[in-house]
């Protein structure tokens, strides 16, 4: 990490008048854009244009990025459903039905809308890139797999409304996990042991191409329990008729299990033994547990005695996941992959606190166990795969490119009463490759897919922009609502003495100064700074004459809104010593996806704001340090938004690109 000045990049602006206070707030730092052969030409022009066009609002006070009456603690409860109301008490949907909180009710308890919010302000918050049903709600990512030249995602789906309930699995397919087309639903709730909700499951690709799907059946008597389903024919590419199997359910909560606290089976792998395992998430005694069942047919099982693994404390484990990533190697293991090189990261959804947790560690394939490599550091004691909005993902191998692709579902904010205002909720993420991280041997690192980049339109670079403490640089890049950016940060030390420096991390927020940070973007703001998302590091000094950073979202003044969740989300990130501070942030409207130092830790924000919308929304560079230029580097791309429609099926004996390729 480079935390002395940096003497090697002369940046356009330290030559002009950037560094001068202007009058008035209309101007701003002038983007360089890469036009190959007019160099001189755009030189000259940069430097002409930033003297009249860079603005930077320079004070020696913070950076006007919290206003104090807006200042709230931070909650160390769950991210949602606390202190909703007191009167009348409104119980989370799914709960009653033995299933997590889906979806939020109304915080000032009053059953109605209470902001003002326009139809403007609810179109402009849906995403224009990430996958999203056409209306209604949608939970978790079900399935995911490749077939015959298509992704298919399955995905928690109700087709009456845009609150949890009478859950279907919806269905899409792409031919690059970025534009979709929705297909009739793959299954709905129809039968005994499903009719109170199709509910969260895995697919597995056995040798021969057939497709296993598990998923867990809430039945007439609200008992979770596991079925099978197939492709009708195995043959059609979009997998359109899934046939449940006769003799479900095939397995029902063993002695010692709750009835509805046994689901969301796995995919399933391959032991030496020539049987296939599949782990299910429980809760035993407060300890979230993953039950461990050896199957050869898939309709018969038989349960160990032992765990795949548990953790006291944790409770009820959902959407559990389990696969092998290799220690050194660019490329994802298909599930059943095992061997030396190898690490098995096994992830659970926390059901109390509603995070995606993980750790990596050894799997012994011969009683069925998995151990963590730092038992201090075990699933749901340590790292999450994202810090912010994000719940119930899902990981599958994409044969074609050799990795392995994670889902996960970014739920709302908002009251209910809003989503239904709106019609719809809930999304998912960009889907994401999973890689062991081999510099830091600790954690994994999520990238989003490359295919992501064919949105790209044109992009703008800014270079070596000094950013003084106490100030917010506007980046003049248009409108700012579809961007993909790339930022590099440096930092320059001013000679300060170092100050009190104690309560690192996340927890004040933006407006939380210090010597060395926080610095970093401020997303989707208004001109006058009203509403704005600062993503954030935060570095301070540790007693060994190390750095330890922070990289952390600030939601709180994301929304002038008086009904929604924002809190302040984040964790600490690895920065090595030959590495700058860099990030990568996919915007789309009201969602933000974060990536710190190539995918090591994630935030995903999810905000309303009610000015920064359309036109208005606008990108800042800010450095609330009070010790420390920062030097930033950036690239940021105009996206493009996604194709994501009904599949023509009028037209399917037409349709060329059904047949694989
Ligand atoms: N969502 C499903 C369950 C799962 C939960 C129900 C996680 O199978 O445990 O919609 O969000």
């Amino acid at each position: 990490m480079e935390t002395n000045p940096s003497h090697t990049t002369t940046s356009h602006y330290e030559h002009s008048s950037y560094y001068s206070p202007l009058p008035d707030h209309s101007s701003q730092p002038s983007p360089r854009r890469p036009l190959k052969g007019y160099a001189v030409i755009f030189a000259s022009m940069i430097f002409l244009m930033s003297l009249v066009t860079l603005i930077i609002i320079q004070s020696p006070e913070p950076a006007s990025l919290e206003k104090p009456e807006k200042d709230q603690p931070l909650s160390t409860k769950p991210t949602s459903f606390y202190n909703i109301s007191t009167s009348p008490v409104v119980l989370p949907r799914g709960v009653a039905q033995g299933v997590s909180a889906k979806s939020n009710p109304s915080l000032s308890g009053h059953h109605g809308v209470s902001y003002n919010w326009t139809n403007a302000m609810f179109s402009w918050q849906r995403t224009a890139y990430h996958f999203q049903p056409q209306k209604n709600w949608m939970n978790d990512p079900d399935g995911p797999l490749y077939h015959m030249g298509w992704y298919h995602l399955f995905y928690q789906y109700n087709p009456d409304s845009a609150v949890w309930g009478n859950i279907t699995w919806g269905h899409a397919v792409s031919r690059d996990l970025i534009h979709w087309l929705y297909l009739p639903f793959a299954m709905v709730p129809d039968q005994w042991y499903d009719i109170n909700g199709v509910w969260t499951g895995s697919a597995t690709i056995l040798p021969d191409g057939k497709i296993v799907m598990l998923y867990t059946g809430d039945t007439v008597d609200a008992v979770q329990v596991q079925n099978l389903a197939y492709p009708a024919n195995l043959s059609d590419p979009l997998l359109l008729d899934w046939v449940k199997y006769p003799d479900n359910p095939v397995l029902i909560p063993p002695i010692g299990i709750a009835i509805d606290e046994y689901r969301d089976p796995t995919t399933a792998w391959l032991g030496p033994d020539g049987k296939w395992r599949v782990t299910i998430g429980s809760k035993v005694n407060g300890a979230g547990v993953s039950l461990v069942y050896k199957t050869t047919n898939f309709t018969t099982y038989e349960l160990l005695e032992n765990y795949l693994h548990e953790v006291p404390g944790t409770g009820m484990w959902e959407c559990v996941d389990f696969y092998p990533v290799a220690i050194n190697g660019s490329t994802g293991l298909d599930t059943s992959v095992n061997g030396p090189g190898i690490k098995h990261l096994l992830k659970a959804s926390l059901d109390d606190t509603k995070v995606d947790v993980y750790a990596l560690g050894t799997y012994f394939v011969n009683n069925d166990t998995w151990v963590p490599d730092n038992p201090a550091e075990d699933v749901g004691l340590g790292l999450k795969y994202d810090y912010g909005r994000y719940y119930a993902s899902k990981t599958f191998y994409d044969p074609k490119f050799e990795r392995r692709v994670l889902w996960g579902w970014i739920n709302e904010t908002d009251t209910e009463y809003e989503d239904l205002a709106k019609g719809w909720a809930s999304l998912q993420t960009i889907p994401r490759t999973v890689l062991f991280d081999n510099k830091t041997g600790t954690n994994i690192l999520q990238w989003p897919v490359e295919e992501v980049e064919s949105l790209r339109l044109n992009s703008t670079d800014f270079e070596g922009v000094v950013v003084k403490p106490g100030s917010v640089v506007e980046l003049n890049i248009g409108t700012a609502t579809q961007l993909d950016i790339f930022a590099d940060f440096e930092i320059e030390s001013l000679g300060l003495e170092e100050t009190n420096e104690a309560n690192g991390g996340c927890r004040g927020g933006a407006v939380d100064r210090s010597r060395l940070g926080p610095f970093g973007l401020l997303v989707i703001a208004d001109e006058t700074l009203s509403e704005l998302t600062p993503i954030y590091f935060r570095p301070t000094n540790t007693s060994d004459g190390g750095l330890q950073t922070y990289f952390c979202a600030d939601e709180r003044r994301s929304s002038k809104a008086n009904d929604v969740f924002n809190q302040v989300y984040g964790s600490q990130v690895p920065v090595l010593d030959d590495e700058k501070f860099s990030m990568r942030l996919l915007v789309d409207h009201s969602i933000v996806e974060s990536f710190a130092q190539g995918g090591r830790t994630v935030i995903t924000s999810r905000v309303y704001p009610t000015e920064a919308i359309y036109g208005a929304a606008r990108l800042f560079l800010f450095n609330n340090a009070t010790g420390v230029n920062v030097k930033a580097t950036l690239k940021i791309w105009q996206l493009n938004s996604a194709f994501i429609h009904p599949f023509p099926l009028d037209q399917i004996d037409t349709v060329k690109p059904l047949q694989p390729f």
